[in-house]
């Protein structure tokens, strides 16, 4: 093999966030940057010669040279086989299931999810480890630290590999591979719901849908498993064909971004149940005729109903949720005696709960949730796992989602995102909110007393890691929170997240208009942030 050694510039800004590096597709364009990151990733990982690499992208802008570039620095540095998704397309779960089923030893992962694509959208990139999760915290600060020092990187010298069609070739003694982006995954669907029930149910016209795939990446996947297999019409299919720009779509699958399926579900033409997924599929949002599903609410329904689903029928060992997840989920578990975690956002913090065994079912209010069976969270595993259920429990899904309240009370949720707020005043207000939580604890504000106040800060049961400023938590006596913390995935200034909870025992009041049930609560965040007061915004940028 001929190997080329390049000098390079070095770039300080390769700091992976939430999950992965993402910029904008211009940045990553720089002569060199991809190159420098995927580099410094390998520099800091060891004993990887001779193993293989699954490489795939949710197939935005840019993916394909990305995946060329990757190839041949792969080649370079030792890797003795790549796994690529075939157009190099590979939704996150999958490549998730990917690195797990043949045993790799990592995997790179070319998508911004949710965020836009397009020439003057975003790109990203993340590591997967060979559990098929995202890299944990130690990992991407080495890849950051080694980014900030690198002045070279190796590059193969061999023409582009053809990735449209499947099969193995040797170029220069390393294995290429390109494989079926959904046969594998469809397997593992198959293994864990009852498809022979979903295909029944489906057919026989007693469940419809709709599902939208954002013109992303999960459109092949549902074609196939959806349609192909259990028959569903094709014009259940909404925006399947994946495309470069997403077609100008924000393929965050939430009530503003999906409200075209959102529309639908509240017409009287709606189907028995609606879905979409994000730019990578791993994200679901989940709607029945006349109801949205929140996402806090869909995991804590999952968990209470997972015997039902032959995949979990003998039980749930615990379950997690991301830290601003509403409490919904801990009331399942505390019913069924299991354990429940509380971990920072993002999905690399379920890794070690997942292998420890600790856990078997997790979420994030984020529109993401996922199981064992994978180490990412994944849209299309809930949108089956929702369907499986319908077909099992032969109700609607307002009616399961009702019934679930009516058990274990609402946890009345919202989340109100304020969008390229200034660095400086986003800064200024976390600095507040830090001397503020010191003196709130005791407090009354109108009907809520602050219980504790705190900056979340979590420690890692299984590796003893600790990862501090995780977000502010104010939560008071009565059971409600606000949480506070800026995304770690966004590309244009800071994002403020606010998180708003409230805990509705009374059936009577459990269809609420949430904006309105959580109000004082609302005010009481703008009280402590000020957000609207030092940005002059009026309302969020997205609520959901
Ligand atoms: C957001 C969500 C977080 C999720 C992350 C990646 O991060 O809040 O829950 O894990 O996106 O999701 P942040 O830091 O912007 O709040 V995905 O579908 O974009 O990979
Ligand atoms: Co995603």
């Amino acid at each position: 093999m001929h190997i080329k050694t390049i000098l390079t510039q070095t770039y300080h800004d390769q700091n992976p966030g939430t999950s992965g590096l993402r910029k904008k597709v211009s940045v990553f364009k720089q002569v060199n940057y991809l190159e420098n990151f995927v580099q410094a990733i390998f520099d800091s990982l060891e004993n990887y010669q001779e193993k293989s690499l699954v490489i795939g992208g949710d197939g935005r802008h840019f993916n394909r040279e990305a995946i060329q570039i990757i190839i041949k620095i792969a080649a370079a540095n030792g890797f003795g086989e790549l796994i690529i998704g075939q157009n190099g397309l590979l939704s996150t779960p999958a490549a998730s299931q990917i690195i797990r089923k043949y045993g790799a030893f990592g995997g790179l992962i070319l998508s911004a999810s949710h965020n836009p694509a397009g020439e003057h959208g975003d790109f990203g990139i993340k590591y997967n480890v060979s559990n098929g999760g995202p890299a944990p915290e130690k990992d991407t600060l080495a890849f950051f630290e080694r980014s900030k020092i690198l002045e070279h990187y190796q590059i193969a010298e061999f023409p582009d590999i053809n990735l449209d069609a499947i099969g193995t070739q040797t170029v220069d003694g390393v294995k290429i591979t390109i494989i079926d982006s959904v046969a594998d995954y469809t397997e593992l669907m198959q293994s864990i719901f009852d498809f022979t029930l979903l295909k029944q149910s489906i057919q026989s016209g007693y469940m419809t849908l709709a599902f939208d795939a954002m013109s992303a990446i999960t459109g092949p996947y549902a074609k196939h498993i959806l349609v192909d297999i259990l028959g569903a019409p094709i014009d259940s299919l909404h925006n399947a064909q994946p495309l470069e720009d997403f077609g100008g779509h924000h393929p965050d699958p939430n009530l503003i971004y999906a409200h075209e399926l959102a529309d639908l579900m509240f017409s009287d033409k709606a189907p028995t149940f609606g879905a979409a997924s994000d730019g990578d599929g791993d994200r679901n949002m989940i709607m029945g005729k006349g109801i949205f599903v929140t996402p806090s609410d869909s995991l804590a329904i999952l968990a209470a109903n997972a015997t039902l689903i032959p995949g979990y029928a003998s039980g749930l060992k615990g379950v997690a949720r991301s830290m601003p997840t509403s409490q919904a989920v801990d009331r399942v578990a505390k019913k069924l005696n299991i354990p429940c975690y509380e971990t920072p956002t993002g999905w690399k913090f379920f890794g070690n709960l997942l292998d420890a065994d600790k856990i078997t079912l997790c979420g994030e209010e984020s529109f993401g949730t996922g199981s064992q069976h994978v180490r990412e969270k994944d849209g299309l595993w809930a949108v089956l796992f929702w369907l499986n259920l319908v077909a099992r429990r032969r109700q609607s899904v307002l009616d399961i989602v009702e019934e679930h309240w009516q058990t274990f009370g609402r946890d009345i949720y919202s989340r109100h995102d304020y969008e390229a707020v200034e660095l400086s005043i986003a800064q200024e207000i976390m600095s507040s909110l830090r001397e503020q939580i010191q003196t709130l604890p005791h407090q009354t504000f109108g009907d809520y007393t602050v219980k504790y106040a705190d900056e979340f800060c979590y420690h890692d049961s299984i590796d003893g890691s600790t990862s501090a400023n995780q977000g502010f938590r104010i939560s008071f006596e009565n059971g409600s929170r606000i949480v506070f913390r800026l995304s770690g995935t966004g590309t244009v200034g800071a994002t403020l997240r606010i998180y708003i909870e409230r805990f509705e025992h009374d059936c009577a009041k459990h269809n609420q208009d949430p904006q309105i049930a959580l109000a004082q609560l609302i005010e009481l965040a703008e009280q402590f942030c000020r957000v609207k007061e030092r940005t002059g915004l009026t309302e969020p940028t997205v609520i959901t």
